[in-house]
């Protein structure tokens, strides 16, 4: 197609639709806070592809639409850093943090506070970029630190990498360094892309992030979801507009550069360990994996006055936190079985550090995961312990399978009592059915009436309960109100004492009503959980009422469906539970009684309205959430069904979402749930 004739006014539209592209891109990519949607976007970026492929004359190296422009490299060429590029020295433990904040005091002869950045350490890549005259010229790799290789083609592919820098102020050269990495999002799809395709799989987020960034082909790495957060600068001509760290981190995000928005100036040791404290704990929460905080001397005077050892400065450290993930052997795949009969595939591991603690188990759900993680005996694996969450088994890494491994089968008999394992037609879970029969049942039925959340019997442990079911002193939970204190202490690591702290607290718990809700979720009726049992007893008041309710009456309850209505019925109408709820009253044990309620406080602002919460809040807790909506009179449910009234959506949502959208739920997001509150506080819904 010959070339139309560019005329100034499609010269000033193209400038303009690049002029409103940059705008947006730094609105998301820098600030996090997008102006318009991605169709608007996206409409924006099609008009300015459409012209410039008529008008070829029209484009520019550094137009937005130019970003994937360059065909596969042949290798990469050597970059020769002028300036460079630092490793950190690591600190494990708050006293190697008091230990360097105490050097730099020492070396500065500084008795008053001292203030320093401190931001996430990101689990990427260093690079390195050169602004000459505003404009992306050239971008490497960190290498060895001297010399990196020439990876500019591919970081222009990443929508937060400015090719042009915004506003002024900007040095004539300016070298901006930072960290490439993959948020876990982006990483999990990757993999899921990968599994699907039937390529290997990435053991982390950072191995994930160098293969993308070393791909020969840029069109490769654009597929992938890189980000970019800066963090220092190498060379800057010629004169550095900044004083501070913190300054300059504010001048980057001016430019167009994006910084990590957890960076926060602190002072003294307190401050840093008070940041690490706090980072640690929403490090879960965040939408990219860190491995640890970074603190630096904010004074850039005082950063040269420190200067550096070997190839790390003394005027910053990264205190790392302990690996969430660690690569380790299965010796063997088990199966446990549970409180309600679920054959739980479990893998031994070779013992291995994880998240700070030892790890030699971990879950691996049931069957179905085990055949699509394809996990073996013998094979390394990649294992996740995050805060105080089960161990599981992330994903195999295929290319250390050793010859000969087995692929995992069900067993066809409980491995405890040995009989028929089953499996419901569409269900994941397999079960024992050997139903109270079994001992790994009952251990774990009276397991879970004595838990915390239950009746709360403190002392009664797993290897007590084991021993009194294996000796076969208890049957049902009502068999423990009647253990002597000398039975109790013939057991194995019973003393005397012991035994008789227990037999003291079985009398306290049948001294007074306990809780219904407690009472009902101590039951174990499946699918009854803590929430459904306090939603039950408050609806019903008694122990009795509940046990005659009709489905009807059952469905009323907000966190009820057919389902579990039809669970509780059938647990009331079998014989042997009726006969178990008997001998409880008869050894005394009673439940608290009150008038049945209608709704949670029916009268507030939000009665009758239910809601679920699903993914990450920011400013607050789920829980506080669930409390805050609950003392307004609305209910909040685990799962989406067509009784829900609004679904709110935090940060990486799910299935619920998708169900949300397909039900067509109303959706709120943190804003939205925070207006609904203040509204509903005031009266105005
Ligand atoms: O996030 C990081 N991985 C990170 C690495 C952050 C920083 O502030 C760094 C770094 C490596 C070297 N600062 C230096 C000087």
């Amino acid at each position: 197609m010959p070339e139309r004739r560019v005329t100034d006014e499609i010269q000033q539209r193209a400038a303009r639709l690049r002029e409103q592209i940059e705008h947006h891109n730094y609105r998301y990519y820098v600030l996090d806070d997008p102006e318009v949607s991605d169709a608007a976007f996206d409409k924006l970026f099609r008009e300015l592809q459409a012209l410039e492929e008529q008008h070829p004359g029209l484009i520019t190296p550094d137009s937005p639409t130019q970003r994937i422009g360059a065909g596969p490299a042949a290798g990469f060429e050597p970059v020769a850093h002028t300036v460079p590029m630092l490793s950190l020295d690591n600190a494990f433990a708050d006293d190697e943090v008091i230990a360097f904040e105490k050097r730099i005091r020492d070396r500065l002869d500084l008795a008053g506070d001292i203030s320093f950045v401190a931001e996430p350490k990101l689990d990427g890549l260093a690079v390195t970029l050169i602004y000459e005259n505003g404009r992306f010229t050239r971008g490497a790799t960190r290498g060895d630190g001297l010399t990196g290789e020439n990876i500019t083609a591919n970081l222009r592919t990443l929508r937060s990498v400015p090719l042009k820098l915004r506003g002024t102020g900007w040095p004539q050269t300016l070298e901006v360094r930072g960290e490439v990495f993959m948020p876990r999002r982006g990483f999990e799809q990757l993999n899921a892309r990968q599994q699907e395709a039937g390529e290997k799989l990435f053991a982390n987020p950072r191995n994930a992030a160098a293969g993308a960034l070393r791909q020969l082909d840029p069109s490769i790495t654009a597929t992938r979801s890189l980000e970019l957060f800066c963090y220092g600068w190498g060379e800057v001509a010629d004169e550095l507009p900044w004083k501070l760290q913190s300054e300059a981190l504010a001048c980057f995000r001016e430019w167009g550069l994006r910084v990590c928005p957890e960076s926060a100036v602190v002072a003294n040791v307190d401050g840093l360990v008070d940041y690490y404290d706090g980072i640690g704990r929403r490090r879960g929460d965040l939408a990219y994996e860190i491995d640890g905080v970074v603190y630096k001397v904010d004074r850039v005077d005082l950063q040269r006055e420190l200067g550096f050892v070997a190839r790390a400065p003394r005027w910053a450290i990264a205190h790392k936190f302990p690996a969430e993930e660690a690569v380790t052997r299965v010796r063997a795949v088990d199966f446990t079985v549970g409180r309600t009969g679920a054959v739980t595939p479990l893998a031994r591991l070779e013992p291995v550090a994880v998240g700070g603690v030892t790890v030699s188990n971990a879950t691996l759900h049931n069957i179905d995961e085990v055949h699509r993680k394809d996990v073996r005996a013998g094979d390394a694996v990649v294992v996740r312990r995050a805060g105080d969450v089960i161990p599981e088994v992330v994903r195999v890494l295929l290319e250390e399978r050793p010859k000969g491994t087995r692929i995992v089968q069900l067993p066809k008999q409980c491995p405890v009592c040995g009989s028929d394992v089953v499996r419901a037609e569409g269900e994941s879970v397999a079960r024992c059915s050997g139903g109270l029969g079994c001992a790994a049942q009952r251990v774990g039925s009276l397991l879970h009436f004595a838990q915390r959340r239950a009746l709360d019997i403190e002392g009664l442990g797993d290897k007590l309960v084991e021993q009194l079911v294996a000796n076969a002193l208890v049957h049902d939970p009502a068999d423990l109100f009647g253990l002597s204190v000398e039975t109790l202490a013939g057991l194995e690591r019973m003393g005397e004492k012991s035994a008789q702290n227990l037999r003291a607290r079985f009398d306290a718990v049948r001294a007074k009503p306990v809780d219904l809700g407690r009472l009902l979720y101590a039951l174990g009726i499946p699918q009854v959980g803590e929430a459904t049992a306090q939603s039950l007893a408050r609806r019903f008041g008694s122990l009795g009422a509940v046990r005659d309710a009709g489905l009807d009456a059952l469905m009323a309850v907000p966190d009820v469906g057919p389902v579990v209505a039809e669970q509780v019925k059938a647990f009331f109408e079998q014989p042997e539970n009726l006969k178990v709820l008997d001998k409880l009253s008869q050894v005394g044990l009673r439940a608290t009684e009150a008038a049945p309620q209608a709704g949670d406080d029916a009268d507030g602002p939000l009665a009758g309205k239910v809601f679920v919460l699903t993914g990450t809040l920011s400013g607050i807790t789920r829980d506080q959430a669930k409390d805050a909506l609950t003392a307004l009179g609305a209910s909040v449910t685990g799962s989406v069904s067509k009784k829900t009234d609004f679904v709110v959506v935090g940060a990486d949502a799910g299935s619920k979402k998708d169900k949300a959208e397909t039900l067509g739920i109303p959706m709120l997001d943190e804003a939205g749930l925070e207006r609904m509150l203040a509204d509903a506080r005031k009266g105005r819904l």
